[in-house]
């Protein structure tokens, strides 16, 4: 059984990675509208991840006694300056998730549920993940800089990524 302090945070979690999820897809409206249809195709699978994360959550706090409760959200931005602004809101979203989820982990050795705290190890191993990624994406684009032909190529290599990458 879950104490309340664990359920609260869990539903917390739950709002932050459904904010991600339409953050993402705010994104990818605006990869999509603008010409970069392979950034877009990552992107929305992006959000189709984070939303899988939220539904994970969703299940666990629900098989253990919880409730899910899912709040309002905020608007997402839906306006960049350009893809760059993109991936670096995406870098600064997913460290800013990571040090959520370290607070959550946090709170499950302070109230010695080692189980929930157990269940939160994937989310651990999946910011590692994240977070390379993002960064390397951002790696890529500081070597380009303004080259069109450079950007061209990105976004392909974003396509081959997105298709690459299965959703989890
Ligand atoms: Fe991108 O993060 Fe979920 O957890």
């Amino acid at each position: 059984m879950l104490s309340e302090k664990i359920v609260d945070a869990l539903n917390r979690q739950i709002q932050v990675e459904a904010t991600s999820s339409q953050h993402y897809l705010a994104m990818a409206i605006w990869a999509e509208t603008t010409g970069f249809n392979g950034a877009a195709k990552f992107l929305y699978a992006h959000a189709d991840e984070e939303r899988f994360h939220m539904l994970k959550l969703v299940k666990f706090l629900n098989e253990r006694g919880g409730k899910a409760i899912i709040g309002s959200m905020p608007e997402p931005k839906a306006d960049f300056a350009d893809l760059r602004n993109i991936f670096e809101d995406l870098l600064e979203h997913e460290t800013q998730v990571t040090s959520e989820i370290n607070g959550l982990v946090d709170l499950c050795l302070s109230q010695k549920d080692y189980t929930t705290y157990n269940f939160l190890q994937w989310y651990v191993s999946e910011q590692i993940e994240e977070e390379a990624l993002a960064r390397n994406i951002m790696d890529k684009l500081n070597l380009i800089g303004n080259d069109k032909g450079g950007m061209y190529l990105f976004d392909k290599e974003m396509e081959t990524l997105a298709t690459a990458t299965p959703v989890k």
